[in-house]
């Protein structure tokens, strides 16, 4: 049985996303998002850097949301959600699944820590302000690759997942209307049910 240790409305969202577009199954696990038990040495034997998520799948404990979603379609996606290894398309298809965590998401999670780590009065409008525009680059580009298509690969992909988690949270952190196509392309992800379990998870 895959193990999901899962706050609701973090990167864990991604995982539930996949597994139940795949039809797997798979237990969630809520874990303590507190800084004390994240810093505890029961949780760092599990993630090291003491962030969520955390995937357990028989003797695998896995960090890093991408490489679990990468990990659960060698395993299990027979093909599915994924374009064929070594084409063109299949290096597309990495090129956004990295790009949702390691470009897209980074400036929307320091946003987050920087509330979290300062009060009010010591957080600073000019950073925010900074990392906001870091990630609307993002949406800008994103908005372009998405005109005249439906998903970023021919068919619905991993790929959107990475993608629409990362989207998601520009929702909810930077107070701009997204630009139609890639509002449009967001309403489509919403759709899913997959989706939609993984953000009442
Ligand atoms: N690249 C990591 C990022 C993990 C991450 O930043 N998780 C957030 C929740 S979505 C977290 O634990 N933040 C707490 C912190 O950074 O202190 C992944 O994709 O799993």
């Amino acid at each position: 049985m895959i193990r999901i240790y899962h706050v609701p409305g973090t990167r864990s969202v991604r995982v539930i996303w996949l597994c139940e577009e795949l039809g797997l199954d798979y237990e969630v696990v809520p874990v303590d998002f507190s800084g004390e038990y994240r810093a505890s040495p029961e949780w760092r034997k599990l993630n090291p850097v003491g962030k969520v998520p955390v995937m357990i799948d028989g003797d695998l404990t896995l960090f890093e949301s991408g490489a679990m979603v990468q990990v659960l379609l060698e395993r299990y996606g027979n093909g599915r959600l994924a374009p064929e290894p070594c084409t063109d398309e299949h290096a597309h298809f990495l090129q956004w699944c990295w790009f949702a965590e390691a470009t897209f998401a980074r400036p929307l999670g320091e946003i987050v820590n920087h509330r979290r780590e300062f009060s009010k009065a010591e957080q600073s409008e000019a950073s925010i302000v900074e990392m906001r525009n870091r990630a609307w680059v993002c949406v800008e580009a994103l908005d372009k690759e998405i005109a005249g298509r439906t998903w970023l690969c021919e068919e619905f992909s991993a790929a959107d997942i990475m993608t629409g988690y990362s989207i998601m949270l520009v929702t909810r952190l930077v107070p701009r209307d997204l630009p139609a196509g890639i509002a449009a392309y967001f309403q489509r992800l919403e759709a899913r049910a997959g989706y939609q379990v993984a953000m009442s998870a």
